[in-house]
């Protein structure tokens, strides 16, 4: 069930190992067993992201959440959902579209920001993402929104140009946040298995990943490599899609997730 549930033989070997060794003698305890091995694997940082805490140092910018990963992983879809949620917790969002290469990327990344009256900043097509990113950060500043969401263009983890593009994108985000700590999330698919450990290692590599965004969870796809991804790179998934609707967002339940895994 581990494998089928995309944990990877390896992974699926270690916490089998893990509950052998805790004797379980029902298959409650076998459960029990299995939740804690998997825990112990798991990423053990905060699950929160970053602009729920508390800004060091003066001037008190605007937060950055910055997503990105491979094409139609869920980037866009989970912004909209994203900045919809902090709008309604009384937060002043602001989208920045760095997409800048698909066509009608700014198209729909504006069509989920009217939806729940969040400002958007937009790129054109074919600008540079990192300058749309510099600019963007300076308008939120001016427009005094308080967290800025960054959409970028999909990427391959294979593609080296657009990962190094991408790193250029971070290091700009840092200079314009006068060097103050941002979320870099990786959006995973759900249904992709587990090729997405090999994404989340190639990303890794390119940009410092503090956060996953495990998406398409409500498909049939039961997202298990994300246990091989947090215990490889340490860094939480910080959210889960459940849905292609607005509140179609959820907090990521490790127990919970992990008790999905076995069941039927
Ligand atoms: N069922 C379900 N579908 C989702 C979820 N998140 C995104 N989708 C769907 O996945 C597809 C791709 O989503 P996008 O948000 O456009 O993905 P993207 O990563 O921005 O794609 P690119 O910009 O093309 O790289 C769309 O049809 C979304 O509706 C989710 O949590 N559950
Ligand atoms: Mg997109």
């Amino acid at each position: 069930m581990l494998v089928a549930a995309d944990l990877g033989p390896a992974m699926a070997g270690r916490l089998v190992a893990g509950v052998r060794t805790r004797a379980p003698r029902t298959r409650e305890e076998a459960a029990d067993a299995l939740v804690t091995t998997a825990l112990a694997l798991m990423s053990t940082r905060p699950r929160e992201l970053l602009y729920s805490l508390p800004r060091e140092g003066e001037g008190g910018g605007p937060s950055l959440l910055l997503f990105y990963g491979i094409n139609g992983a869920g980037k866009t879809t989970t912004i909209g959902k994203l900045a919809h949620r902090l709008k309604h917790e009384g937060r002043n969002p602001m989208i920045v579209v760095a997409d800048t290469f698909r066509a009608a990327a700014i198209e729909q990344m504006a069509a989920w920001a009217q939806l729940s009256g969040v400002d958007h900043f937009d790129g054109r097509t074919g600008a540079d993402p990192a300058s749309v990113v510099f600019d963007g950060i300076n308008a939120a500043r001016s427009r005094g929104s308080d967290v800025v969401l960054v959409d970028t263009a999909g990427r391959l983890q294979t593609q080296r140009n657009l990962l190094e593009e991408l790193a250029k994108v971070g290091r700009v985000a840092t200079k314009a946040l006068d060097g103050a700590a941002y979320e870099s999330l990786l959006v995973i698919d759900a249904v992709l298995g587990l090729t997405s450990l090999v994404q989340a290692r190639e990303f890794s590599r390119a940009v410092p990943v503090t956060g996953l965004v495990l998406a398409k969870l409500d498909s049939s796809a039961k997202g298990g490599a994300v246990i091989a991804i947090e215990s490889e790179l340490g860094v939480p998934v910080k959210l889960a899609g459940v849905g292609e609707g607005i509140d179609d967002l959820a907090h990521f339940e490790p127990q919970a997730f992990i008790r999905s895994l076995f069941e039927a």
